[in-house]
C-alpha cells in the first residue's frame, strides 16, 4: 500500500494511535491525529508529536471538520466505531481501519495472533519465549506491551510476531490474518462496550475470518467454535476428547505425555490450557517437547495473575487483580478449591451480573469481602448463598479478610471486574492490594 502524500486521520492519542501515526509518517503520509480528550499530558504529547511532523488536534478540535479530505482513518482500540469522534468520517464514507489492520499491510513476518477473554498475555509470552528458545527471531506485542505498529516501524526482520489481540482491535479489520490464530477461552466481558455477549464474541471471531486451509486455528475445545476454514487443533484441561488434554498434571496429546505442569511455575487449570495452546503453536512449527522444555520451565508468569504475595502461618495472600471478569475469578477459585478461601471482589460496574458465578462462589468460598462501585449490587446477588461483608477500600478489605481467614486458608484478591472506579488499571489496583497485605500481615 502506498501512503506517500496521502492524508491520513488517526483517532486516539494513546499508545496505539501514536504508534500508527509514526508508522504512517515513515511511509510518507500526511498525518493528522485527533483526540477529544484534554489534559496537560495530551498538550505535551501534542507538542512533541508536532516536532515529528504529526499534527495533533485535541479537545473540541478533536472532532474533525473536513473529514472528506482524508483517504483513510486509523482508529485506536479504545474508541468504538459508534462514538462521536468517528461520526464525521463515517458520514463522509471514509474507510476506517484499526491500528492492527494498518500495520498488517506492511508486515512480512509470520503472525501468531492470540485472542480470548483470559490468558492472552501468559499465552503470548510463553509462545514468544518458546519460539525464541528454538532460535527464531520473535517480537511480542499487541494489546499487551508494544503496539503492532510500533514493532513494524522498527523495520527489523522477525521470523514471527506474536500478538495479543483484543476484540476492540478486531472490530475494524479487512485483511488482517494471523497464520496461526489462538483462541484461549471465551466468557462474558466488556458489556460496557458491546450491547450483547454475542456482539463481543462476533468481534473476537474476526480473528479467523481471513484464514484459509493454509492457516491454523488453535481453539479451546470447551468453546465449540464452529465454521473454521483453517486446520484446527483443540485443547482442554477439562475434557480428554481434544488434541491436547490434561491427565492429572500431565499435558498430553493423543497418548503421548508432553510436559508435566507441576514442574513449571504455572499453577491452575487455566494455565494448563495456556500451556497447551503454546505447545500446540510450537509443534505446528515442528518443535517437540524436549526442545521447548527449558523455555517453559524458565518462564515466570506476569504479576497480578494468581500471584503469591505473602505466605505465613498457613495463610496465603494471592493477588489476582488481572481477574477483570467472572471467568477469571472462577478459574482462580478452582485453582484453590481445596483451601478455605476468603474472596475479595468488586470494582467498576461493567454491567455484568455476578450471579453467573454465584454457584462457584458458594461451593468454593468461605466468606466474601466486597469493595468498589458495584459492591452493593454484588452483595445483593450473592448474599443469599455466601457470607458477604462490605468495605470502603482495599486496606479495609484486607483487614477484614485477615480476621475472617483465621489460622489457615487463602485470601484471594480476584475482583472480577475492571479497576477504573478507583484505580488507573489492574496493575495499580494489584499493587494497592500488595501494599495493604504487607502493611497488615506482619501484625497478624
Ligand atoms: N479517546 C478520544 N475520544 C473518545 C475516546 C477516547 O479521543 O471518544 C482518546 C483518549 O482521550 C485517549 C485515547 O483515545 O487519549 C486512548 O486510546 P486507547 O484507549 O485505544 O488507548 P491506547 O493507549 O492506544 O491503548 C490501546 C489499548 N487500549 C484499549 O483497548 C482500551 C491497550 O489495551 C493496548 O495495550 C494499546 O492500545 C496498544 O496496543 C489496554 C486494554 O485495557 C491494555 N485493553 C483491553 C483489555 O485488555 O481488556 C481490551
Amino acid at each position: 500500500m502506498n501512503y506517500k502524500d496521502k492524508r491520513l486521520a488517526v483517532l486516539g492519542c494513546g499508545k496505539s494511535g501514536i504508534a500508527a501515526s509514526r508508522l504512517a509518517i515513515d511511509k510518507g503520509a500526511d498525518v493528522n491525529l485527533f483526540d477529544t480528550g484534554f489534559s496537560d499530558d495530551l498538550v505535551s504529547k501534542a507538542d512533541a508529536l508536532g516536532e515529528e511532523g504529526i499534527k495533533v488536534y485535541i479537545g473540541d478540535e478533536g472532532i474533525c471538520q473536513d473529514p472528506a479530505t482524508y483517504e483513510l482513518v486509523v482508529i485506536s482500540p479504545g474508541i468504538s466505531l459508534d462514538w462521536e469522534i468517528v461520526k464525521p468520517f463515517r458520514e463522509a464514507g471514509i474507510t476506517i481501519i484499526s491500528e492492527i489492520e494498518f500495520a498488517y499491510a506492511f508486515c512480512e513476518s509470520e503472525i501468531v495472533g492470540v485472542t480470548g477473554t483470559n490468558g492472552k498475555t501468559t499465552t503470548v509470552e510463553l509462545i514468544g519465549k518458546i519460539l525464541e528458545g528454538c532460535g527464531r527471531t520473535v517480537a511480542v506485542g499487541g494489546n499487551h506491551g508494544r503496539p503492532f505498529a510500533d514493532i513494524i516501524s522498527e523495520d527489523k526482520e522477525y521470523s514471527t510476531i506474536v500478538l495479543e489481540i483484543s476484540s476492540f482491535q478486531l472490530e475494524a479489520i479487512n485483511q488482517f490474518c494471523p497464520h496461526i490464530a489462538v483462541w484461549t477461552n471465551f466468557a462474558s466481558d466488556h458489556l460496557d462496550r458491546y450491547p450483547s455477549i454475542e456482539e463481543y464474541k462476533n468481534a473476537k471471531m474476526k480473528i479467523f475470518v481471513n484464514q484459509s486451509n493454509e492457516d491454523w486455528a488453535i481453539v479451546n475445545g470447551n468453546d465449540r467454535i464452529e465454521g473454521l476454514k483453517a486446520k484446527t487443533v483443540t485443547f482442554s484441561a477439562y475434557d480428554e476428547l481434544n488434541d491436547y488434554w490434561l491427565n492429572g498434571t500431565k499435558i498430553k496429546s493423543l497418548d503421548r505425555e508432553l510436559i508435566d505442569q507441576s514442574l513449571t511455575k504455572l499453577r491452575g487449570l487455566h494455565n494448563a490450557e495456556n500451556l497447551m495452546a503454546a505447545i500446540a503453536v510450537a509443534r505446528i512449527h515442528g518443535y517437540e517437547s524436549n526442545e521447548i522444555l527449558d523455555s517453559i520451565l524458565d518462564y515466570t508468569p506476569p504479576s497480578h495473575r494468581c500471584e503469591l504475595v505473602w505466605e505465613s502461618n498457613g495463610v496465603q495472600f494471592i493477588n489476582d487483580s488481572k481477574a477483570t471478569n467472572h471467568h477469571a475469578v472462577a478459574s482462580a477459585l478452582n485453582s484453590f478449591k481445596d483451601e478455605k478461601i476468603i474472596l475479595i471482589a468488586g470494582g467498576k460496574n461493567k454491567g455484568i451480573s455476578y450471579s453467573e458465578i454465584k454457584k462457584t462462589v458458594k461451593r468454593n468460598v468461605s466468606s466474601v469481602v466486597l469493595f468498589g462501585e458495584n459492591k452493593f449490587l454484588v452483595e445483593e446477588e450473592w448474599k443469599s448463598e455466601t457470607d458477604c461483608h462490605l468495605s470502603n477500600d482495599i486496606d479495609e478489605a484486607v483487614e477484614l479478610a485477615l480476621k475472617l481467614v483465621g489460622n489457615s486458608g487463602v485470601v484471594l484478591f480476584s475482583p472480577g471486574t475492571s479497576s477504573f472506579d478507583m484505580f488507573n488499571g489492574y496493575e495499580e489496583r494489584g499493587n494497592a492490594f500488595k501494599n495493604s497485605v504487607m502493611k497488615y500481615s506482619p501484625k497478624k
